[in-house]
């Protein structure tokens, strides 16, 4: 019997990443090839005649698992009975922006899309916020729709997550898919600390973890953080754009993971919030390693935290604390 369509939210869908991101969900990328979705797409006035434009190529396309599309600038309207809503409308950094001078105008419109989600979405809506800067936007989304369970509201920080992958698989001449259990730790931002110090490779003669076959504790610690953590700013450089394809994918990566579930052994990095696990700071929304299952992510617990680990840990939550002070002061 076929399923009923889930509704999928997508904010700023006449953007860049919006324009990646809506053919990725109507094909079946995010939610399964046999799941039916109705998309439903908001942008801000400006935007809205390009907005419309896209919802005409969706149409041209026929994709067989789009159900419906919805193209409106009428913030309530877009939020109506959604299953999923994926932030991705905002104020983006451009070349030379601090991330800092984009947030009063982010948090405005977070908190204004938070209480429409939290009136209008289906019960038991999972959110997931691209928009930088994420994790704050995503706290003011959580301070401001208090009836959406905390657990519902997450950040993307899994595309910094394949992009740790992707520097291991190039580095080993391997392929990205015989990789497991990067970690990204805190904020999406050049704070982030990516982390494979419990990261595998599956090769023939079994297991191996990733700082045995790169055998290079300098690299591992120096140039493989700062290009992850540099990754954006090297895109933004090279196609005057910042990440778009990337960035759709992984938010396709993310939903899938939490509704669908995490491999078997295998954990994935999400933006959530914070328990006090691994000592951060209750109250942040921090990167984490998570594992899915029935649609509910867990916080991997256990892991071996070295003194030069717990430093970064300790860098990128000072950061998430100080910008959760500024996103306050913006809101008084
Ligand atoms: P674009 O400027 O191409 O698109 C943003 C869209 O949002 C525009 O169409 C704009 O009209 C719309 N918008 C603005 N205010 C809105 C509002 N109040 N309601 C609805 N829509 C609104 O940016 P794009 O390159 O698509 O990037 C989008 C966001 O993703 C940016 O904030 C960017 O910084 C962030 N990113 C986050 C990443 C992550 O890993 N978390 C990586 C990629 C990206 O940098």
């Amino acid at each position: 019997m076929a399923k009923d369509p889930v509704r999928v939210l997508v904010t700023g869908a006449a953007g860049q990443i919006g324009y990646a991101l809506v053919p990725l969900i109507a094909r079946g990328a995010m939610l399964g090839p046999d799941q039916p979705v109705i998309l439903h797409m908001l942008d801000i006035v400006p935007a809205a005649e390009s907005l419309n434009g896209v919802k005409m190529e969706l149409v041209d396309a026929a994709f067989p698992l789009l159900k419906g599309v919805l193209a409106t600038t009428d913030v309530v309207e877009a939020c109506t009975g959604v299953n999923i809503a994926v932030m991705v409308g905002g104020f983006p950094r451009k070349e030379g922006m601090e991330r800092k001078d984009v947030m009063s105008k982010n948090v405005s419109i977070y908190k204004s899309q938070a209480s429409a989600l939290e009136k209008h979405a289906a019960t038991n809506c999972k959110v997931l916020v691209v928009a930088n800067p994420a994790n704050t936007n995503a706290l003011i989304l959580k301070e401001f729709a208090p009836s959406i369970p905390e657990k519902n509201i997450t950040c993307l920080t899994r595309l910094d997550h394949n992009r740790a992958l992707g520097q291991i698989s190039e580095r080993l001449n391997i392929h990205v898919s015989n990789l497991r259990n990067a970690i990204i730790w805190g904020n999406h931002s050049s704070t982030q600390y990516p982390d494979v110090s419990h990261a595998t490779v599956t090769t023939q003669d079994g297991e191996k973890p990733v700082h045995e076959l790169v055998a290079d504790e300098g690299w591992l610690r120096g140039d493989f953080i700062t290009t992850v953590q540099q990754r954006g700013a090297a895109i933004i450089k090279a196609r005057k754009f910042s990440s778009a394809l990337s960035a759709a994918s992984s938010a396709c990566d993310h939903i899938r993971d939490w509704v669908l579930g995490t491999p078997q052994g295998t954990w994935v990095s999400m933006g959530v919030y914070s328990d006090g696990s691994y000592d951060v700071p209750a109250g942040l929304i921090y990167s984490f390693p998570v594992t899915c299952v029935n649609g509910e992510w867990c916080i991997v617990q256990g892991l071996q935290i070295d003194e030069f680990s717990r430093k970064k840990l300790d860098a990128t939550a000072e950061e998430l604390t100080e910008e959760k002070a500024l996103a306050y002061s913006c809101l008084a």
